[in-house]
């Protein structure tokens, strides 16, 4: 008896406890959140997908601690159209930001907004890549426009500021310094920490410049395409490295050896300070000297050109990784890892010589897929792996999910969080694809287009009017549209049945794409005027 009245006194006591102090008990349950995207970071060189181009071991924690997405997506392979979707949870052609030219409309709603609406502070650190002053966000610290690798500037709140040293690690000081100084340890976070790396044209951080110099990477199978079995739109792009990639701007020469143009120089080197400078010119003369003097053409000059784009680009990858270690150990250290849900992203993919290739924007894999890895120990199994196809459209969803924010109505996206936790293998069968910014640097024609998980149907409209269809099954490095192929008339059937249900499911139409056109061709002429 004795026994019971202590068990009921000590019940009651915990419950009135509970009862006055509701909101505690709240926030220690909603999860922060430390949402981390790179720039053009393709899922190829990160070492969790296996391709074994380098080595990623911070990154590669979050997947080993939680998940993998295999095939996760974006709606539109490009920078601001791609944070658009991820902010809003809507397609483009609803939220308006179809292309990196077209104004963002910040007036609308977004899931940082909502987050801060409901009891998160909020900060956006790093590349955004849209004008006006971020709205969502207590604190906001952006690179105007694409910004710089070395001593960039910042708007801090809006305000200007040149801060010397490199950009990448920049950007982890300042997530840092946000987690550790200015965040209100009593309220959950969420923390978006946007690397401008590893973006054209990868300049490497002084203590990276000669890494890598003694590896000789071997590109991609499908390195010197042709172009066969394609319609025009893979034909006529301007985004081959052997081709469309610069000597000076991409190469890192000082000159063109071609011409003796020494704009580069003048141009893009004179932000570096002069121990940079110094740093930067002992690295590349020497390699550049003997590149020269080896007088290479064809298929070895093409050969050395990838080398030089990829080591670049992994060195600037380096500077990421040794950022999101920094990062995760301290989450670690001050025990917030456990209720912190951490994602690694990127904007898009993006070409490794895949094709020939460098940049992103086609519907093919490489650029329409992007990485994608989360923990949340709360509720993500370590070492969990997922093909469904989720995509960035699904961010602002799953976030308000978390948070227990109510998602509303117009939000195209859905929460993959009963997928991610394992609760269910149900997502959706097919996902929706535009792209709009042409004519324009690399020529990548306006196209849409449909995919499952085995099929994907495109549509490439405007100046030209063709239809390609592939079986990644079959072909997972699309080399050839079998869209003409009697042996699959009925998947063409199924594959444009398809392509009408989800164009009426979100909501895009022609007059649509016209609209876009129309306003896009109008920004052209004026600007040409
Ligand atoms: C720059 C790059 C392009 C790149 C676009 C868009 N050229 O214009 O290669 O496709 O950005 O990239 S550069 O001469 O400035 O390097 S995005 O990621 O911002 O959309
Ligand atoms: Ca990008």
């Amino acid at each position: 008896m004795k026994r019971i009245l202590l068990l009921s006194l000590f019940l009651a006591v915990g419950a009135g406890f509970m009862a006055c102090n509701p909101e505690e008990t709240k926030e220690e349950t909603r999860p922060n959140i430390i949402f981390i995207m790179s720039d053009d970071h393709a899922y190829q060189a990160i070492s969790a997908y296996g391709h074994g181009l380098n080595e990623t071991p911070n990154i590669d924690r979050i997947a080993n601690e939680g998940a993998i997405f295999h095939r996760a997506t974006v709606t539109n392979s490009i920078c601001a159209p791609s944070r658009a979707v991820m902010l809003t949870g809507k397609h483009s052609f609803i939220n308006g930001k179809v292309d990196n030219i077209q104004p963002f409309d910040w007036n609308q709603d977004n899931f940082p907004k909502l987050l801060q609406a409901n009891g998160y502070q909020t900060a956006m650190i790093g590349k955004i890549h849209m004008d006006g002053l971020p709205q969502g966000f207590d604190f906001s610290m952006v690179l105007p426009g694409q910004g710089h690798y070395y001593n960039p500037d910042f708007l801090i709140n809006g305000e200007k500021k040149r801060i010397e040293g490199y950009c990448t690690d920049i950007i982890t000081d300042a997530a840092l310094n946000w987690l550790k100084n200015d965040r209100k340890e009593d309220e959950p976070f969420l923390l978006l920490y946007h690397q401008k790396a590893p973006h054209r044209n990868w300049k490497p951080a002084q203590k990276y410049l000669t890494l890598y110099d003694d590896v000789t990477f071997d590109p991609p199978a499908n390195f010197f395409d042709d172009y066969e079995g394609r319609g025009t739109a893979a034909k006529t792009q301007e985004m081959e490295i052997d081709g469309h990639a610069r000597w000076g701007h991409d190469f890192k020469f000082q000159f063109d050896p071609t011409n003796g143009d020494t704009t580069w120089l003048v141009n893009q080197l004179k932000r570096l300070n002069p121990e940079q400078l110094a740093d930067w010119l002992a690295a590349y003369e020497p390699k550049n000297k003997a590149m020269r003097e080896a007088n290479l053409s064809g298929k070895e000059l093409a050969l050395w050109k990838y080398n030089r784009y990829i080591k670049d680009y992994l060195r600037t990858i380096k500077s990421v990784d040794d950022g999101v270690g920094e990062l995760l150990d301290y989450l670690k250290e001050t025990g917030l890892d456990e209720n912190t849900i951490v994602v690694y992203t990127s904007d898009q993919g993006f070409y490794l010589g895949e094709h020939g290739w460098f940049d992103k924007r086609f519907m093919y894999e490489e650029s329409f897929r992007t990485p994608l890895l989360m923990k949340y120990p709360k509720e993500i199994k370590a070492g969990s792996s997922f093909d469904q196809l989720v995509q960035n459209l699904d961010f602002a969803p799953t976030f308000l999910d978390y948070a227990g924010v109510d998602i509303p109505e117009e939000i195209q996206g859905e929460s993959f969080r009963d997928v991610v936790s394992g609760k269910t293998d149900e997502f959706r069968d097919a996902v929706y694809y535009t792209y709009y910014e042409y004519p324009a640097e690399h020529m990548v024609k306006r196209h849409y287009g449909v995919s499952t998980k085995r099929y994907k149907l495109i549509h490439f409209y405007y100046d030209i009017d063709e239809w390609e269809l592939y079986d990644l099954e079959k072909d997972p490095m699309e080399m050839q549209s079998v869209y003409d192929n009697p042996a699959y008339a009925d998947v063409q059937k199924m594959m444009h049945e398809k392509l009408e249900e989800v164009r009426k499911k979100y909501g895009d139409s022609d007059e649509l794409n016209k609209h876009y056109l129309d306003a896009y061709l109008e920004h052209r002429a004026k600007r040409n005027r």
